[in-house]
């Protein structure tokens, strides 16, 4: 099988932030002793490779980098030290690339916390390529029956929104409010919170994406951020209460400072979306005297990724995604930063 691997391939990599991106031919990794080598037959694009790229976010990465962590695949080459997953195996290279599974946060299964923890297409080269270095860990196993076009969106969307709803606390019939819901985080979060039994209230912007979330993603409500008053159309929806969960995806400040005015007594705003430079901000004497909880949640560990995968390969999850070429990441970069993707794209990374 090794000998099957060529010596390069093909990349999209950018030498500093918000410079020109090169689709350009580069070496093929190879794997060290933990490791393994992932030949990536589909990645994601998700909007925190855009964050990457601008280098907005208050977080050194590497330069010159290949981004991307939505990355499926078949493992092509495993290191020495690597027993439990092997050549031929399906796998997902995601954001969480490596922990150093010592700290106080890696013994409790906590790793996204890991001091050291490494990032794929962020600080360790990504999956805008064609062979993905992860450490064997940490990579995601993907069932033989998944499509890998398919799965590529949960190794980063699909994991994070299904551990933000976890985290939320909402229970099965409860009402939670997902805001951006018609893009990539946001049409799985419809999808998950629906198979975990929650009544799903989209709050997003445009026709298109209110299509998509109430008749392809099983949203009950949408309320359209550039059309409607926010507040009062989710509280008019929820009996005047308010949603009891709110997970805010969106990339922009404003609905980070307007979440608990429509958020339930009791309830929590969990914050996942990472607008650059942006501050949360609630009135003190609602807050308390209501008892909001306002918290953040960042990606999931080893066994979310599991879960989630296991709700996708059980048939609950089908969010839809348009598919390019790996060739074409700067087209699908420009369609994000203006707000026009519904749902994920997905690359094929055959040349
Ligand atoms: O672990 C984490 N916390 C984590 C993991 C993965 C991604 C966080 N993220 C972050 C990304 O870095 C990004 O900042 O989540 C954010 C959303 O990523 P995405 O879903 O990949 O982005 P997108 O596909 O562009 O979707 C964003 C949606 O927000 C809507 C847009 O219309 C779009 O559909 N939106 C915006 I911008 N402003 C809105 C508003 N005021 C809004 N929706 C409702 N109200
Ligand atoms: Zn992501
Ligand atoms: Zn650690």
């Amino acid at each position: 099988m090794a000998g099957q691997i060529p010596e390069m391939q093909w990349a999209q990599v950018f030498e500093k932030n918000n410079g020109p991106i090169e689709y350009k031919q580069i070496p093929v990794p190879k794997p060290g002793p933990d490791e393994v080598l992932v030949n990536i037959k589909y990645t994601g694009v998700c909007h925190t490779d855009l964050h990457a790229w601008k280098g907005d976010w208050p977080l050194a990465e590497k330069l010159p980098l290949v981004g991307g962590h939505e990355g499926a695949g078949v493992v092509v080459a495993v290191g020495e030290l690597v027993n439990d997953i092997k050549v031929g195996d399906h796998a997902g290279i995601k954001w969480l690339n490596g922990s150093c599974g010592a700290c106080d946060f890696c013994m409790a299964s906590d790793e996204p916390l890991c001091g050291q923890a490494l990032l794929s297409g962020y600080t360790v080269d990504g999956t805008f390529q064609q062979y993905c270095i992860g450490k064997a860990a940490h990579v995601a196993r993907i069932p033989k029956e998944v499509k890998l076009d398919a799965i590529a969106p949960v190794l980063c969307a699909g994991i994070t929104v299904y551990k933000a709803l976890k985290e939320s606390g909402a229970r099965s019939g409860n009402t939670v409010a997902i805001t951006g819901a018609g893009g990539g985080l946001g049409s799985l979060a419809c999808q998950y919170a629906k198979a975990m039994g929650f009544r799903v209230l989209a709050i997003d912007g445009g026709d298109e994406k209110k299509d998509m979330c109430l008749n392809k993603l099983g949203a009950e409500d949408f309320v359209d951020f550039t059309k409607q008053d926010v507040v009062a159309t989710v509280k008019d929806l929820t009996g005047g209460l308010g949603a009891h969960a709110v997970i805010l995806l969106a990339v922009s400040e404003k609905p980070f400072q307007q979440a608990t005015e429509y958020c339930r007594s009791r309830g929590t705003v969990v914050c996942v979306g990472l607008p650059a430079k942006a501050r949360i901000s609630a009135e003190v004497f609602p807050t308390v005297v209501r008892m909001i909880t306002i918290k953040g949640s960042y990606v999931g560990n080893r066994l979310d990724t599991q879960e989630a995968i296991d709700f996708f390969k059980r048939g609950l999850i089908n969010a839809p995604f348009k598919t390019a070429k790996l060739s074409e990441l700067t087209k699908i970069f420009k369609l994000m930063e203006e707000g026009k993707i519904v749902g994920r794209y997905v690359l094929d990374c055959s040349a």
